[in-house]
């Protein structure tokens, strides 16, 4: 009888540890975290891309509340933005800063408040590098050298016969001013061209990496140039679509006149190639969300996280257009 007992209470005993096993009591996994991003905002496909990437992913990780700020392009909504998260006293502040200088005050501030900063897609020019715990986001400067490369290994055998290689004229679509990809493609482009002195940049303007701007620009560098223009590289893919639609009004023909080489790889570049009136896009990707809640999570977990988290990435040329456009996710 007496073991019987015994047999029972152990059994008990059992059930229960295993029972606590399954379902612990909460602990940091289960803790709500609040996230306060600031969004630089809605510029471009990638950037909509990108928002969409961080607004879904959050969405899959209960304990996170994400408070999502749009600053139409505005540092100074930016600011603004991460006042109020201090304000709000949030757990963390991710943000991707429209240009690189001017946040080492308002980062100073979340310091204080102990609010741990991600930069997110775009770096910060400071001289305090306590100011932020973790940097995500692409290579630009590697991006410029890509695309550079790619144009001295293709030119020759895309341009119109009776153009000459002695001299080749390029224009350049400037992202945002003072932003880190336009700062770091235009360096990696032009170090790839320094060691090959018959491609030329004769215009370079900002388009503010919108569509609009990016056709506006284009239409003056049209104007300026006309059909001594032989390349345009645009920081981006939304500027490069802009001056398609300036260059087949001007009366040339985008990707043959003009060949094109641009960045992001987003839709809209894959649907251009397969008219063939783009040559190129070197791939940015704007899905940052994982990685950025993944960090959150670890951060509040008290782990340590990298200073430096860089996204992989590749080269789409028009001749696989066809074969990679169904499996885009931007
Ligand atoms: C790059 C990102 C840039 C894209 C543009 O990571 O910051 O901003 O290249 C976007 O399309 O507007």
């Amino acid at each position: 009888m007496r073991k019987l007992v015994m047999m029972n209470v152990l059994l008990i005993v059992v059930l229960i540890f295993g029972v606590l096993m399954i379902c612990p009591t909460s602990d940091a996994a289960d803790k709500e975290i609040v996230v306060g991003f600031s969004q630089i905002g809605a510029e471009s496909a990638w950037r909509v891309a990108n928002t969409e990437s961080i607004i879904s992913e959050a969405k899959k990780h209960p304990n996170i509340v994400l408070k999502f700020s749009d600053a139409q392009q505005k540092q100074e909504n930016q600011i603004k933005a991460i006042r109020s998260f201090i304000a709000q006293g949030v757990d963390v502040i991710a943000f991707s800063p429209v240009v690189e200088t001017g946040w080492t005050p308002v980062l100073k501030e979340a310091k204080r408040a102990g609010i741990p900063v991600i930069l997110s897609d775009r770096a910060v020019d400071t001289d305090d590098d306590s100011l932020w715990v973790t940097f995500m986001g692409s290579d630009f400067v590697e991006e410029g050298r890509r695309a550079a490369n790619w144009l001295v290994e293709n030119y020759e055998r895309l341009k119109n016969p009776d153009k000459s290689m002695d001299v080749i004229n390029i224009v350049e679509l400037q992202g945002t001013v003072g932003s880190a990809p336009a700062i770091d493609r235009k360096d990696g482009f032009e170090e790839v061209l320094a060691k090959y002195p018959n491609f030329k940049i004769i215009k370079s303007q900002s388009g503010d990496f919108t569509r609009s701007k990016g056709k506006e620009v284009m239409e003056a560098f049209l104007k300026a140039e006309g059909k001594k223009i032989d390349v345009l590289f645009g920081h981006n893919d939304d500027m490069a679509i802009g001056a398609i639609q300036a260059i087949e009004e001007y009366g040339l023909k985008p990707g043959k006149d003009i060949i094109i080489v641009s960045i992001d790889a987003v839709r809209g570049a894959f649907e251009a190639m397969l008219e063939g009136k783009l040559n190129v896009t070197v791939e940015c990707s704007p899905l940052l969300g994982p990685q950025l809640f993944q960090a959150v999570q670890d951060l509040m977990a008290g782990k340590e996280l990298p200073r430096r988290i860089v996204t992989e990435e590749g080269v789409f040329p028009q001749e696989v257009a066809a074969e990679v456009l169904p499996t885009r996710k931007y």
